[in-house]
């Protein structure tokens, strides 16, 4: 700490800026090109104080603090400079806008020093730009402190806002003819920034100020984006990003920042449905509840327990899918209880569990900062997890290396200084060849190899073969390319590895991780920081769900059943069911096969989102009970539901989620409940008591049912609510000491002191091309819309980003004679959709990308039904088809 005196008094003080440690005492001077998460400018010297020893005022922003230092921030003379500038800037600026937006740091300053009487400039029209359906532009507002510009560029790394002309007319504009129509990606850092009215939320202008904000975690994708929610009237006004949020640090995308409006969307269903022969009728929770107990009751004494199936929802709390896998096992009497991580990165969480012992990210993303190689493979990551894909493009700009292993040239290819493109689903060959190579030349990292790792001799004769010529063949990639990547991976380290649904959903997915852990065992890229191997986990609660116990042979903290049964029977005072649970993969065949005869859906659309949906409807037709517990009419709801439990959303109840990084953050209530919604929490107790069975249900708050996963989650013990207030834990923690864990598998692997390398074989996937179909169709997501698009839809993102489209490499187009927004049928063995195509650039010729978000298009008609061996993981990644005009 640094002494200093400030205004006469002395205070102790962090090294630092004279403005940070300003901040910290809480003596406010305006700072109006400042940014915390900027580097300081000292541009508008508005932050000037007077340091002893100095001739002249310093800006505060770009001084450092020094031992000593004599610091007065409102001198006669200091005040009379800020108030010069101040009112130089008022003159410019238009008075209705202070009024009109109370709160900004510029007007605020204004009142400070009673200069607001004295904005007299203009609003001009030709400065607005009302395009952007969520941000309000009036650069009348302007007042060039480039704060926008700055923050666009050093933090998203998008670049639109550009300045044009100098002096007093200098011009803040988007690099297109209006903001909508630029490459803006609607992350709003820049509104979030603006110190005036420039730029403005659009649902702010329109709703007022808010009366009262609250600290949550956002509820899209697994980053775990801490924010602030502003309400008033009981409705979201604007979502704030938080600057102590560990995995954002005040950053967040379109979907966090602007999707927020679903919650008061006018079909949200507020009341439980049951479904008679003319329609959906409405019903008491005691009448739907009970309904759903005598169901259940009458078919299980019919078919027996194993009739009924459970799954967790990867979008709602830890406590809300403990609690499911709970009732499953404890009421219904059935390990059949799964959650949607089976159709993303259970190959992840498989292969790692395998290889080092624990099935999840080893490292945080906050490493992303510290690797001098990022290995980013099949994850679109600028698209799908934006703060972090953000993060990455700001760490390559700063000069760290970046390898993309992507059957597409994404976002990221692009910053790329090697791009391997590999025909989808060849990626097991592609990393054998990296291994090759860096076996080959001599690259490993020979004392972590002698210290931590096994069966190397027999990895040594495996690996031989594979070398990049042959890889090479099979993947369509250059085979010099290879070697380049391979020796910039295991010499330029720490290398960190990001991976998505490229490498998991496959038939190959939980093997193409383990070849991702074979690269990272045998340079040593493991246990230490910016390295290791890190799957992007997909929803905001899916590392959650599965780690709750939402996986028919894995309970509470991912730990097998059979190796921990009598600890839970203790635990939960009552018998596990004897019989393996089925996944959901398998509940769907049993559903086909009349075996399965009841379903119970949490937050999961499973007809929309599951491959091969002709086979799903059919499964889920036969079924004699289908419940449904979302905030919406979904599509299973929709189509074959039969009785819906309407559902709270995050904003309306607190708990905890569980980000890509083993973080477990807290979950607050910004909003009461919607109607007669329940949090899902509730639901499940209620439906306990209903079923006859109160015991171990009888919880109070999220609270009282956290307390309980603690006690029987030991990696967990230490996260206690109260220790999570502040930016959440990673487990494992222990105890209520434990500083939580950033790195995993530091000086030994969590199986042991040794992991093994594993041969990986390739066997590629059926669905090669042929005559009949003879394009590879991949599937994924784009950047506004969520998954099954349930939430995005009711959000003005609908209007950002027009539904589904079919990418196609020119070349294909041209040879059909396709022109863009042509309608096609893409065509397989199991389906057909329709949807308008577009030529995009960086597809290999003969492959397709398109999306899942819409019902209108139901690309899942189309997806096989291929899994992935270990986890019953879908391949949605390589489908054959054909493309033809429709008519
Ligand atoms: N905007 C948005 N964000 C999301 C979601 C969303 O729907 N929209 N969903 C969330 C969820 S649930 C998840 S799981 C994550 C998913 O996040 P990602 O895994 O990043 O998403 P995908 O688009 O499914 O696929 C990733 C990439 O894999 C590439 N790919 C496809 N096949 C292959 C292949 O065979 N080999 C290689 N090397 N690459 C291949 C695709 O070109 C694509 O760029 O995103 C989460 N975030
Ligand atoms: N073709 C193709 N299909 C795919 C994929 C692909 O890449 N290609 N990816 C797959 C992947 S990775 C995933 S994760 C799945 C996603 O499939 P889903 O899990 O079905 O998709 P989501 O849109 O995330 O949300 C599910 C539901 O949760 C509801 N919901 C949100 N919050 C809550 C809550 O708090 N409580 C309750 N009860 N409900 C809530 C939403 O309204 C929505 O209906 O799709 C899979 N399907
Ligand atoms: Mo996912």
């Amino acid at each position: 700490m640094l002494r200093v005196t400030i205004d006469g008094q002395p205070r102790e003080c962090a090294p630092g800026t004279v403005l940070e440690a300003l901040e910290a005492l809480g003596v406010g001077v305006p700072a109006l090109c400042n940014d915390s998460r900027l580097a300081p400018v000292g541009a508008c010297r508005t932050c000037i104080v007077e340091v002893e020893g100095h001739e002249r005022p310093v800006a505060a922003c770009t001084t450092p603090l020094v031992e000593g230092m004599v610091v007065r921030t409102r001198s006669p003379g200091v005040e009379a400079q800020r108030r010069v500038l101040l009112r130089l800037l008022a003159s410019e600026y238009p008075a209705e806008a202070v009024a009109r937006h109370p709160d900004k740091p510029f007007h605020r300053a204004l009142r400070e020093y009673g200069l607001d009487g004295e904005a007299r400039g203009e609003q001009r029209p030709e400065l607005r730009d009302d395009s952007h359906p969520y941000i309000h532009v009036d650069m009348s507002q302007c007042i060039r402190c480039y704060r926008c510009v700055r923050i666009c560029d050093d933090v998203q790394g998008q670049f639109v806002w550009r300045v044009w002309n100098r002096g007093a007319d200098t011009r803040i504009l988007p690099d297109g003819p209006s903001l909508k129509e630029s490459s803006c990606v609607s992350c709003g850092a820049c509104v979030d920034s603006c110190p005036t009215g420039a730029l403005e939320d659009r649902t702010l202008l329109d709703r007022g100020w808010p009366e009262a904000w609250t600290r949550t975690t956002c509820s899209y994708c697994g980053v775990g984006c801490e924010m602030d929610v502003g309400t008033r009237a009981g409705r979201i006004v604007t979502v704030r990003p938080s600057r102590e949020g560990p995995s954002n640090q005040g950053h967040l995308c379109s979907k966090g920042r602007y999707a927020f409006d679903f919650v008061t969307a006018p079909d949200r269903v507020t009341v439980p449905l049951l479904r008679e022969a003319g329609g959906w009728r409405r019903a008491s929770w005691d009448e739907a509840l009970g309904f759903i107990a005598r169901r259940l009751r009458s078919l299980r004494d019919a078919h027996g327990p194993d009739a009924v199936g459970m799954l967790g929802s990867a979008r709602a709390t830890n406590e809300e899918n403990y609690l499911a896998q709970k009732l499953a096992r404890v009421v219904l009497g059935t390990n059949n209880v799964d959650c949607c991580a089976r159709v993303c990165h259970a190959p992840s969480a498989a292969g790692l569990k395998q290889m080092l012992g624990t099935g999840a990210s080893t490292n945080s993303f906050e490493d992303v900062d510290h690797a001098r190689t990022l290995l980013v493979a099949g994850s679109n990551t600028t698209e799908c997890h934006p703060v972090v894909g953000a993060r990455i493009k700001q760490a390559v700009l700063r000069g760290a290396k970046l390898i993309v292993i992507d059957s597409r040239r994404t976002e990221l290819a692009r910053y790329a200084d090697v791009h391997l493109q590999p025909r989808a689903g060849t990626d097991v060959p592609l990393l054998n060849a990296l291994a090759h190579v860096v076996v080959a030349e001599g690259l490993c990292d020979e004392d972590f190899l002698r210290e931590r790792v096994d069966a190397l001799e027999d990895f040594r004769a495996f690996i031989h073969g594979w070398t990049p010529e042959h890889a090479a063949r099979l993947c369509g990639v250059d085979a010099d390319a290879l070697r380049h990547a391979a020796r910039l991976y295991a010499t330029h380290g720490p290398s960190m590895m990001v991976h998505g649904l490229g490498m998991t959903e496959h038939v190959q997915g939980t093997e193409t991780v383990m070849a991702l852990v074979n690269l990272a065992l045998l340079t040593g890229n493991l246990g230490g920081p910016g390295m290791g191997v890190n799957p992007m986990r997909g929803q905001n609660n899916v590392q959650g769900s599965a780690h709750m116990g939402c996986e028919p042979g894995q309970l509470t903290g991912y730990v097998p059943l059979e190796q921990h049964r009598a600890r839970f029977e203790a635990a939960w005072g009552a018998p596990l069911p004897s019989t393996p649970g089925l996944d959901l993969t398998r509940m769907m065949e049993a559903a086909r096969g009349g075996r399965l005869h009841a379903l119970w859906a949490i937050g999961y659309d499973v007809l929309l989102t599951n491959p091969d949906a002709n086979t799903t409807r059919e499964a889920l037709e036969r079924l004699e009970l289908l419940v449904v517990q979302d905030l919406f009419l979904n599509e299973t709801a929709r189509a074959l539901g039969h009785v819906f439990l309407p559902a709270c959303t995050s904003f309306e109840k607190d708990g905890t989620f569980m980000n890509g990084e083993r973080r477990v953050q807290r979950v607050r209530a910004s909003l009461p409940p919607t109607g007669d919604c329940l949090a899902d929490w509730e639901i499940l107790c209620r439906a306990a008591r209903a079923l006859g069975h109160p015991e171990g249900f009888a919880f109070q708050s999220p609270e009282e049912v956290w307390d309980e996963v603690r006690r029987v989650w030991p990696a967990g013990a230490g996260l206690s609510y109260a220790r999570l207030e502040h930016g959440g834990l990673q487990w494992p923690c222990p105890d209520e000491r434990h500083p939580g864990t950033r790195v995993l598998h530091t000086g030994a692997f969590a199986l042991g002191p040794r992991a093994a390398l594993r041969r990986v074989g390739y066997a590629p996937s059926p669905e090669a091309p042929t005559e009949a179909f003879p394009f590879v169709l991949m599937t994924g997501r784009r950047l506004y819309a969520f998954n099954a698009g349930t939430m995005t839809s009711r959000t003005p993102n609908a209007r950002l980003q027009p539904g589904d489209w079919l990418d196609m490499a020119a070349a294909d187009a041209e040879r059909l004679g396709l022109e863009d927004g042509a309608r096609v049928r893409v065509r397989s063995r199991y389906g057909e959709a329709v949807l308008p195509m577009r030529r995009a650039e960086g597809l290999r010729p003969g492959e397709l990308f398109t999306t899942f978000h819409t019902v209108e298009v139901f690309i899942n008609a189309v997806t096989g039904p291929h899994q992935d061996g270990y986890t019953h993981t879908p391949d949605y990644k390589v489908t054959a088809v054909r493309v033809e005009r429709a008519e």
